[in-house]
C-alpha cells in the first residue's frame, strides 16, 4: 500500500514538472509551430456527358459550383455558379483555409444547381494535403468520380502556401 502510493505521488510530480516546461518549449519553437495557410483556387473542373440522366440539366449542361472541404477538422468554401456550361473556372475565387494538420484531405465537390428540386451532386476527389507539400505541387489535376465511382471528368485545382 505504502510504495503504490509514493509511486503514485512521483508520477503527479513527474506530470507537473512536463507541463511546467511545456510552455517554454512553445515559445522557443513559436516560429516553427506557425504552419502556413492553404491558399486554393479551382481553376477547371471539366464534366463529362451524363449518360444516366443524374446531372444534367435539359440542355445537356450543368449550373456548375464547386464546394471546397478539408478534412477531418471541416471547413468549407463554395464557389459561385457558372450558368449552362459542361467545364468552368473559378480562377478569380480564390478561398484560404486555416492550416490543416498532418493526414488531412481537399475534397472538391461539383454540384449541379437546379431551380426545381434539390441541387444534383456530379463528382469529387479527395487531395492529399501531405502528397502535395511532400511533391511541392502546386497545380494538380486529378479524376473526379460520381457516387458509383464512376470517372466524372477531371478538376485541375491551384494550391499554395501562405502565412
Ligand atoms: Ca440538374
Ligand atoms: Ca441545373
Amino acid at each position: 500500500m505504502t510504495t503504490g502510493k509514493y509511486r503514485h505521488t512521483f508520477v503527479g510530480i513527474a506530470a507537473l514538472l512536463c507541463c511546467a516546461a511545456a510552455p517554454t518549449t512553445l515559445h522557443a519553437n513559436s516560429r516553427v509551430e506557425a504552419a502556413p495557410n492553404l491558399r486554393v483556387t479551382v481553376m477547371a473542373a471539366k464534366v463529362d456527358p451524363d449518360r444516366n440522366g443524374m446531372y444534367e440539366d435539359l440542355t445537356g449542361t450543368i449550373d456548375a459550383y464547386a464546394v471546397l472541404s478539408t478534412l477531418p477538422a471541416t471547413e468549407t468554401h463554395t464557389t459561385t455558379t457558372r450558368r449552362n456550361v459542361s467545364t468552368a473556372s473559378w480562377e478569380d475565387e480564390p478561398f484560404t483555409f486555416r492550416p490543416q494538420a498532418a493526414g488531412s484531405y481537399l475534397r472538391v465537390a461539383v454540384w449541379d444547381h437546379d431551380h426545381v428540386g434539390e441541387d444534383d451532386f456530379v463528382a469529387d476527389t479527395h487531395i492529399s494535403l501531405d502528397y502535395v507539400k511532400e511533391k511541392g505541387l502546386t497545380d494538380i489535376t486529378v479524376p473526379l468520380s460520381g457516387k458509383d465511382k464512376e470517372s466524372r471528368g477531371t478538376v485541375s485545382v491551384k494550391i499554395t502556401n501562405q502565412l
